[in-house]
């Protein structure tokens, strides 16, 4: 029995060694076949582990894909992270939903990405995710919306909008275009709330609350989120305009999407659109500026449209290229932003001291705008 078990072994690692010796001449065939192919392709054919091995990888959070907004930005950051100038980009949708940026976040822990770029859904929250990052020793850009954490150091640098200020000129707009008609009657303001608890929700009604509570003639009758989508935004319109009929003379929406779909409801129970209250129009107050939106400020539909851009990809590569020379980033960055009507009375606003434009939409704009 001991005999033929050894034999069995004796025969085995014969095997083994002809095998092994076969495999050898394979290998070495096969390496010669590879290298005479580097002859006729002048270049070396590198294998995905190397390429992945010398990229810069960055693990992007992105809020989910809501709006005309979101689509321009996720394109604008995967323009710009292309393998061409040494990023391996490693793009993640959260569906508009914080449990699965932070199950991104995670992820990208595990992988071991070089950086993270978060685009937060709601600014609270993110504390531990964000400290699990840290201590795993990677930094964190957050651009767009803000994250509202105990300890700033939590997160490298953000970039974004100032969302206040954006409201601030669309209710600055509203009170001078009134002035400029002579109308000083009552307005019933409904407002079209972004996703509650995001930043550029909490700025752009904040500026509105504050407006209202200035202001004795206008007057909030309805408050509600439409997601910043255009489905709910005709959802919640269609809702408020059964419940308040013809009682409506200013919508404000918190975004484009929700404008199209505020639109759409608006017209489809017969009310008139415009800027003539006088007339019982109603009058459409929007923010982002997309293409789309300033189409409809063009043609008058939409009263003001207040920009917020979502082209941060360069931006956000030159932060990166910082960190990677070893400088240290400003803490919190806004970027510049303009506002457009085709209602010529109104050329630009005063707020706290500074001036802004409010810019005309033509066809040329339109065709040179990126988004
Ligand atoms: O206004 C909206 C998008 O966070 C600024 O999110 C962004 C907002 C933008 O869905 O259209």
């Amino acid at each position: 029995m001991a005999d033929t078990l050894i034999m069995f072994n004796i025969r085995k690692k014969g095997f083994i060694i002809v095998l092994s010796a076969f495999m050898m001449i394979m290998a070495f065939w096969l390496q010669g076949c590879s290298l005479d192919n580097t002859a006729y392709d002048e270049e070396p054919v590198k294998d995905s582990e190397s390429i992945a091995g010398s990229l810069i990888t960055v693990g992007f959070s992105q809020v989910g894909s809501e709006s005309d907004w979101r689509m321009a930005n996720t394109k604008s950051v995967q323009e710009a992270f292309t393998v061409d100038k040494g990023y391996a980009l490693i793009f993640n949708d959260g569906q508009q939903k914080q449990e699965n940026q932070i199950k991104a976040i995670r992820e990208f822990i595990d992988q071991d990405v070089d950086y993270i770029l978060l685009d937060p859904c709601v600014e609270k929250g993110w504390d531990s995710a964000l400290r699990e990052a840290k201590e795993a020793g990677i930094p964190v850009i957050v651009y767009d919306r803000m994250v509202d954490v105990s300890d700033t150091d939590l997160y490298d640098a953000w970039i974004g909008s100032d969302f206040y200020l954006e409201g601030k000129k669309a209710c600055t707009w509203l009170t001078e275009y009134l002035e400029s008609i002579e109308y000083d009657g009552d307005i019933n303001i409904v407002d079209l709330q972004g996703t509650l608890g995001a930043s550029a929700q909490i700025g752009r009604t904040k500026a509105l609350n504050d407006a209202v509570s200035k202001n004795g003639k206008w007057h909030l009758i309805a408050q509600e989120t439409g997601d910043f989508t255009t489905a709910k935004g005709k959802e919640i319109m269609e809702a408020m305009l059964i419940k308040n009929g013809g009682n409506i003379n200013v919508v404000y929406c918190e975004n484009d999407n929700m404008a199209y779909g505020a639109i759409e409801a608006i017209r489809a129970a017969g009310y008139k659109i415009g800027t003539n209250l006088k007339n019982n129009e109603i009058l459409i107050l929007s923010f982002d500026a997309s293409n789309e939106g300033l189409r409809l400020t063009m043609d008058g539909v939409i009263a003001v449209n207040t920009e917020c851009s979502p082209l941060y990809g360069d931006m956000l590569v030159e932060m990166i290229e910082a960190l990677g020379d070893g400088e240290k980033l400003e803490k919190n960055t806004y970027i510049e932003e303009e506002q457009f009507s085709n209602f010529k009375g109104i050329g630009s606003l005063r707020i706290d001291g500074n001036s802004y434009f409010v810019n005309e939409v033509d066809e040329e704009l339109l065709e040179n705008r990126e988004y």
